[in-house]
C-alpha cells in the first residue's frame, strides 16, 4: 500500500524516467526504433526496475496514469529524432478498457508532432486472455488513427493463430527467451518456425534478447527483420541514446 502511494507521488511528480533501447534493421544494421522503458527512481531505495512496479500499477489501477506519463514522454523525447526512426511503447493490456485511451494516444502524437506510423505501441499476448471484442475494437481504432500495433513477447503465453488471423499486427516479437536458447536445435527450430509463419502472413519478426554475435548470425541466417539486445545497444538515458541515433539511424 506504501509503495502504491509512493508510486502515485512518483507518476505526479518527477519519480519516473525513460530509458531507450535501440532496435536495428537486419539486413542493413541501421538504428530503426527505440523502445521506451520506464524507470522509477526511487527517494530511498534507488532505482526500481519495472518489473517491481508495472504490475503493482495493474492491480491498483495506477497503470492508466503511469501509462499516460509513458507515452506522452516517449514521444516529446522521439519529437526531436530524425524522422525515420520509431518510437515503441509498451501498453498494458489493462490500458486498452481506459475510455480516455485513444484521445491520450491521439493527444500525445499531436503535442509532439509525430505522425502516428512512428509510433509503435506493444502490447503483449495477454491481450487474449479475454479475447473481447472491445480489446479488438481498440486495437482497430489505434490502426486506423495510423499507429503500428506490434505483439511483444510472442511465443510465450496466449496467442493461438487463430488470435493472430483475427487481428492484423503489424510486427511480432519473438520472445528473448527463445532468443536465448540459440544455437540449440530446438529454439532454431521454433524461430524458424515463427519467421515463416509470420513472412507468409506478411508480418515484419523482430528478435528481442540478442546477447551474442552468434545469435546475431543464426537470426540474420533465419531472415529476421530487426534485432534487439544486449550485443547491439542497452536501455540507457533520453541523452545518451540520442547519440547512438547520431551515429546509426
Ligand atoms: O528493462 P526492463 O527491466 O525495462 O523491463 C522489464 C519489463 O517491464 C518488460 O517486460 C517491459 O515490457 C516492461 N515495461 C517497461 N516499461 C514499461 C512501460 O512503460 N509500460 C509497461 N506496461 N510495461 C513496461
Ligand atoms: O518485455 P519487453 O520486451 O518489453 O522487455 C524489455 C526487457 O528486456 C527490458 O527489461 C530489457 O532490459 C530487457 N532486455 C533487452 N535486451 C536484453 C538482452 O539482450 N538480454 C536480456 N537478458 N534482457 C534484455
Ligand atoms: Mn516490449
Ligand atoms: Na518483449
Amino acid at each position: 500500500a506504501r509503495l502504491g502511494s509512493e508510486l502515485r507521488g512518483a507518476i505526479a511528480g518527477n519519480g519516473l524516467t525513460l530509458h531507450f533501447q535501440p532496435l536495428y534493421s537486419m539486413p542493413g544494421n541501421r538504428l530503426s526504433a527505440c523502445e521506451a522503458l520506464v524507470r522509477w527512481h526511487h527517494p530511498t531505495q534507488g532505482m526500481i526496475p519495472p518489473d517491481q512496479f508495472v504490475g503493482l500499477a495493474e492491480e491498483n489501477g495506477l497503470i492508466h496514469d503511469l501509462g499516460e506519463w509513458v507515452l506522452r514522454a516517449a514521444c516529446t523525447e522521439a519529437a526531436c529524432w530524425p524522422a525515420q526512426v520509431r518510437v515503441a511503447v509498451n501498453v498494458s493490456p489493462i490500458q486498452l478498457r481506459n475510455p480516455r485511451f485513444i484521445r491520450i494516444v491521439e493527444d500525445a502524437l499531436a503535442q509532439s508532432g509525430r505522425p502516428p506510423e512512428r509510433l509503435e505501441i506493444e502490447i503483449t499476448e495477454n491481450i487474449f486472455v479475454q479475447n473481447s471484442a472491445t480489446n479488438r475494437e481498440i486495437l482497430q481504432r489505434l490502426g486506423r488513427i495510423g499507429c503500428s500495433i506490434v505483439l511483444d513477447d510472442f511465443g510465450t503465453g496466449y496467442s493461438s493463430l487463430g488470435y493472430l488471423r483475427s487481428f492484423q499486427f503489424q510486427k511480432i516479437k519473438i520472445d528473448r527467451s527463445f532468443v536465448q536458447e540459440l544455437p540449440e536445435r530446438g529454439a532454431a527450430g521454433i524461430i524458424r518456425a515463427i519467421i515463416s509463419l509470420a513472412q507468409s502472413m506478411d508480418i515484419p519478426i523482430t528478435a528481442e534478447g540478442v546477447e551474442t554475435q552468434d545469435q546475431w548470425t543464426h537470426l540474420n541466417d533465419l531472415g529476421c527483420n530487426q534485432v534487439q539486445g544486449f550485443l547491439l545497444g542497452r536501455p540507457q538515458p533520453a541523452e545518451s541514446i540520442r547519440q547512438a541515433i547520431l551515429t546509426h539511424a
